[in-house]
This record gives C-alpha cells, structure tokens and sequence, in this order.
C-alpha cells in the first residue's frame, strides 16, 4: 500500500530540519537564524558564492525557498553524514572515500558544455550557466539503490528552465549527461576497471521538464562540497541516486536514449529509468524497504520515493517493471 503525504510546500523547513549543525550554518548564514517564512537568505548577490571559490563553508545567497516536499518523520541527514557516506566512484569505491580523496579535485573554474539537437547550445562558464537562474533551496530524500536513504536539503536551479534556455529542436528525445575525466585529481578514474569513465547518465525530455528535476550548485546553505559533486550535480528526487550525476562537464540533447553508466556496467540489475518502486527488488537485495542513515530501524521504502503525485504521470501504461 502507498503512503500518502500531504504536500509539504506547506511544511516551512524549520518545522522539519532541527538538525543544529544546519540550523548553525543557516544562522551563519543570515546572520539572524531562520526567519519563517522569509522568502530569500539574506546576503544580496547570487553569483558571489560561486565566485568565492571551491570548498566547504563556503554559504550561498539569494537563494529562494523552493518546492520541498519530505514527510514529518523525515528528519534532515545531519551535514557529517551527507558528506562522509558517499558513492563517488572517481574517488574510490568505499563511502568514506569521496571525502578523503577529493580535496585535490578542483571544481573552479568550471565550464559547462551544452551541445546536441538544440539551438542554443555553446560552452558557458559556470557563472554564465547559473546566472539567468532562480537558486532554491529543496529539501528532498535521496534513495540510493543500495537500500539506504538520507534527507538533503539542495541548491539548485530548474532542470527545466535549462532545457528551455538550451531551446532544443523537436527530434531531441533525451538528455545526456557526462561527468568530467581528471585521473590527476580522480584516483578511482586510475583504473578502467571500477567503471569505464566518464560516468554518463541521460533522462527523458519529459522527466527533464518534470518541476522536480534540479542541477544542484550547494547544500545545507552551502557550495556544494567536491564529494557530494561539485560544482554541479543532477537531483532528480523519485530515481534512486545513481541517475543524479556528479561533476557535470557536458549536457548533450540526444534522439536516441542515452547510456547510463551503471545500465552499461550490469545491465542485469539496473536499468535506464531506474524509478524508486517497493514492488520491483534488485536482483540481490529487497527494494521494499531501507535504512534511513541516522536511524535504528528499517522504514518502507514509497512508490517513486514519496513523489508519485509528481512524476507518475510520466510513466502512465509503462510496465516498470520491464522499464527497472
Ligand atoms: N559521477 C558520479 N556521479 C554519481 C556517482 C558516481 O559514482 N559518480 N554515484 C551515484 C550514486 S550511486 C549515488 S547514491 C549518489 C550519491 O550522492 P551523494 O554522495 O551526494 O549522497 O551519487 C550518484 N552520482
Ligand atoms: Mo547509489
């Protein structure tokens, strides 16, 4: 049976983020703590952040208060645990790895190249790529496939408004992605046996449009950290968190549907579409439920990680489990 939950746009993140360490950062931040209901963080110019550099403790501004939606027992991951439990294979392999390998890897500067069936494509600095966009905070879950969660509140702008911005013709079916290759700075990328690189991943037109879809720049208030991908990662909240990839270089607009590296790697047990869904196991392990970093017991793992209300439509007369 699914959960429902009420919408939670109308849930102000202080009632659902007592963390300290983050509500520290946000103090930090604002300089006066949390404001309810304040539309925007304090400090004025968007692009500053950026600017100031790779790194942690590195605090954003102008950034609106976005869609969040996660239920009332879904406590926010505290800040250590977001960003020393990672899966970021060009580091390594074991979760303690992105963190202790990734100070080497440097995300400034940082251009972005948008290529493929589109009439607005080019190859833009970060800055430039993130400009004519609106920063939001949302808070989401992010469901690993290995059956463990956490609650994650991004920076990010619309997945959506990129696409548009980018103008794509009417034959681009896809998006692709494709993470940056730097075995310097990448010591996982050293050996073609982990993975073959550039990790790669691809959505949907629709699922890109989809309002849920973001690329994130920050979180907990902050530039995003290099093991959680910066300087720019994809957050696609009701896909289990191998499609959101890290350290994006190029978005390419495709007629044909894109590989994704874990598909490519073993296509027995993931697939393209890779949708949350309790009823569809992995091969090896249960998907019914999982363990929510921080807590002691198992919880149920939702339909579409809690977002069927959002994204079930697209997948309307699809048989998911064919399409895994
Ligand atoms: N480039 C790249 N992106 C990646 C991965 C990776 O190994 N390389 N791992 C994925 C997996 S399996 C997960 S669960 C999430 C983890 O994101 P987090 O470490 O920020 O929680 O990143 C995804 N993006
Ligand atoms: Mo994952």
């Amino acid at each position: 049976m699914l959960i429902r939950h009420k919408k939670a746009s109308a849930v102000a993140s202080h009632e659902i983020t007592p963390q300290s360490v983050y509500l520290n950062r946000r103090a930090m931040i604002t300089g006066t703590g949390l404001i309810a209901g304040a539309a925007f963080l304090a400090a004025p110019h968007a692009q500053a952040a950026l600017q100031n550099g790779p790194g942690v403790n590195t605090p954003m501004s102008n950034v609106k208060k976005g869609y969040s939606k996660v239920g009332t027992n879904d406590a926010l991951t505290s800040y250590e645990a977001a960003t020393t439990y990672n899966n970021f294979y060009e580091f390594g392999t074991g979760k303690d790895d992105p963190s202790a390998n990734s100070s080497k890897f440097k995300p400034t500067p940082w251009s972005v190249k948008v290529d493929g069936l589109c009439n607005n494509g080019g190859t833009f600095t970060l800055e430039d790529f993130i400009k004519p966009h609106q920063l939001e905070e949302r808070i989401y879950r992010l469901r690993c496939v290995e059956a463990w969660s956490m609650v994650i509140p991004w920076i990010g702008i619309s997945l959506a408004e990129v696409v548009k911005r980018a103008d794509p013709q009417g034959s681009a079916k896809f998006i692709a992605f494709e993470t940056i290759v730097r075995p310097e700075e990448m010591q996982g990328q050293k050996s073609r046996f982990i993975l073959p690189w550039p990790y790669v991943e691809g959505l949907r037109m629709d699922e890109a449009m989809n309002p849920l879809a973001i690329l994130a720049v920050g979180m907990y208030g902050e530039v995003l950290p290099n093991q959680n991908g910066a300087p720019l990662r994809l957050m696609t909240p009701w896909k289990y968190g191998f499609k959101n990839v890290k350290s994006i270089l190029r978005i390419s607009f495709t007629e044909a549907q894109p590989k994704n590296t874990w598909q490519v790697s073993a296509p027995s047990e993931y697939g393209f579409y890779a949708n949350v869904n309790p009823k569809v196991d992995h091969p090896r392990w249960t998907q019914a439920s999982e363990r929510r970093i921080g807590d002691f017991l198992r919880r149920e793992t939702l339909m579409f990680n809690g977002y069927e209300e959002e994204v079930a439509g697209l997948y309307a007369g699809m048989d998911l489990k064919r399409n895994y």
